[in-house]
């Protein structure tokens, strides 16, 4: 498939990995937009928050649970992160492998800039 995240999850691009299970991948993003950028991915290939099914639970559990362990591991639990997915054209995805961005490492700015 040609999808640069499942090719990621694959090793067959080079990323940054901080996190890793047999569900879902975390690894740093190539253009920051905060000091601290992770994206965390289903291993899977869910195109959109649009296309999750019960199916993905576990996935979708585990990310949440990476959340805070990479902040922490990351040193921005205390200090405060965000946590973005964009969805479809209007929400800004130019990725279609279902993602969600962990900002921080900075006092973020308002939401929809
Ligand atoms: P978006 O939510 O689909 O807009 O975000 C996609 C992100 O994927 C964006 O921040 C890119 O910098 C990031 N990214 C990456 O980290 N590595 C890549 O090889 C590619 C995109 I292509």
């Amino acid at each position: 498939m040609d999808c640069i995240f499942c090719k990621i999850v694959e090793g067959e691009l080079p990323s940054n990995k901080v996190f890793e299970s047999d569900r879902i991948v975390a690894f740093h993003n190539i253009k920051l937009e905060a000091p601290v950028h992770i994206l965390f991915i289903p291993k899977k290939h869910v195109p959109s928050m649009n296309d999750i099914t019960a199916e993905d639970a576990e996935a979708i559990t585990e990310i949440h649970l990476a959340f805070k362990k990479v902040a922490k591991d990351l040193g921005v639990d205390e200090t405060g992160y965000r946590i973005i997915n964009n969805c479809g054209n209007d929400g800004g995805q130019l990725v279609p492998h279902l993602h969600y961005h962990l900002l921080g490492g900075e006092k973020l700015g308002p939401l929809n800039r």
